[in-house]
């Protein structure tokens, strides 16, 4: 399928792959089109099988924060795969990756590598039950954890409701033991606890929901979570597998201050090679087995390969420091549309926290996911369609969040800026 276009490529894919796609919001089926087939990324740009290159704002849906392709991590790679791929046994590098995330990342004494943060959620669930012995979890509307059964699960209508299945092929015994409350509503929460309190095992949170676009807490909102959890024996566990490493060194936990019980890890520490993580306190981690009862297994956890590159990408962010530059090319973007938006008339919300920022085509802040439902979707559409046809590859959801890297402060930040702002005004 070599020099093949993305029609071509897509139609041979559709025949051989379900949706033609490995993961589904790359069918970009709420934005309509052909999804383009990328041939190779370097930096902030992605080259497709069209020849066309774009400014990506997906950045592999966040690992590359340095960008596409980055010499370092390549090299970090390079050198790992001339002593293999894989041995299935311990490695060096588990070690080098479990001191460099526990000298990160606030709450973490010890560290589970695994190979994506479906497993990580999965994972840390499992263990906040073995450790607590207790059944119920607490998850919120809107936050996405992978695609594990328990965490499948929506809302109801209510601000506070057990949850229903959000997949075919969950039974609803499974979703039974979820309960979904409404973020930022603290008196829902307080609620699920007056009526389930012994029951729950934890609160799965990600501290700033990012898969219903970007949602940000309410002053004080973390610490009451962390204070509600601990005066009721259940764990907090915070899913940074979007913010750890992103949105400060040490992710939200070190940006707020609060220390979760276990945190859900992934993404970056790969550099962009499978990979996710568990990472918590030590007499809540050695539950895991072997020393534990906790069953975690994965036959390429741990691979020399993710973790060189995972390595090389943390100790980048530690020496070169990003995160102030991150912000100024967020806030730049921000500024841009949100100016873009007022000369039209247009009502766009546009949250932003370092290099992370989504847009609501709505003129209601939006502080939970009802809330993200009322956004106007089709503008959405008509301005992910604008952009992309200006070189500008936005997620293809109106329920994602968009990533900047350190590589797009060169040129191609005032490219996006420019071509966003065109794509502002065509609406
Ligand atoms: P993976 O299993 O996809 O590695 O991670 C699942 C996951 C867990 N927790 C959070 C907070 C996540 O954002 C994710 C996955 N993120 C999506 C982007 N919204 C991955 C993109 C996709 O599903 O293709």
């Amino acid at each position: 399928m070599n020099n093949s276009s993305s029609k071509d490529l897509f139609e041979a894919a559709k025949k051989l792959i379900p949706g033609g796609v490995n993961s589904p919001v790359r069918a970009f089926r709420s934005v309509g089109g052909t999804p383009f087939f990328t041939e190779k990324a370097e930096g902030a740009y992605l080259y497709t099988a069209d020849n066309t290159q774009l400014i990506d704002f997906v950045c592999t849906w966040g690992p590359a924060i340095h960008g596409h392709n980055h010499p370092e991590i390549k090299e970090a790679i390079e050198i790992a795969l001339r002593k293999g791929t894989s041995f299935g046994t311990p490695n060096p590098y588990e070690v080098g990756m479990a001191q460099l995330i526990q000298k990160i990342v606030p709450s973490v004494d010890k560290v589970r590598m695994c190979n994506s943060g479906t497993e990580a959620a999965m994972s840390s669930i499992r263990l906040a039950r073995g450790f607590t012995k207790r059944d119920k979890i607490i998850k919120f509307a809107g936050c996405y954890h992978g695609h594990v059964d328990s965490l499948l699960v929506q809302a109801g209508s209510g601000a506070l409701t057990l949850g229903n299945p959000d997949s075919a092929g969950i039974p609803q015994s499974f979703a039974d033991e979820t309960i979904v409350v409404e973020y930022n509503n603290l008196e829902a929460l307080e609620k699920a606890f007056k009526e389930f309190g012994s029951e729950i095992a934890c609160i799965i949170v990600e501290p700033y929901p990012a898969n219903c676009g970007l949602i940000l807490p309410d002053p004080g909102y973390l610490k009451a979570l962390r204070k509600i959890t601990s005066e009721n024996g259940s764990l907090l566990i915070f899913d940074e597998v979007m913010t750890g490493f992103r949105v400060a060194l040490g992710g939200v936990q070190e940006k707020e201050g609060i220390v979760p019980d276990l945190t859900a890890m992934g993404k970056i520490i790969g550099g962009g090679l499978p990979v996710g993580a568990i990472g918590g306190k030590a007499e809540i981690m050695d539950y895991f087995a072997p020393d534990g009862p906790v069953y975690q297994a994965g036959t390429l956890s741990g691979n020399p390969l993710a973790l060189a590159a995972g390595i090389a990408s943390l100790n980048k962010l530690i020496n070169d420091n990003p995160y102030a530059l991150l912000e100024a090319l967020g806030q730049k973007i921000k500024g841009a549309l949100l100016d873009a938006a007022s000369k039209k008339g247009l009502a766009l919300q546009v949250p932003q926290v370092g290099s992370m920022f989504a847009l609501f085509f709505t003129d209601t802040p939006v502080r939970n996911f009802n809330d993200a439902l009322k956004s106007d979707t089709e503008s959405f559409k008509r301005f992910f369609n604008q952009a992309l046809k200006n070189k500008i590859y936005l997620p293809p959801s109106a329920y994602e969040t968009c990533f900047i890297s350190t590589a797009h402060e060169s040129s191609a930040i005032d490219k996006a800026v420019e071509q966003l702002t065109h794509a502002i005004e065509t609406l």
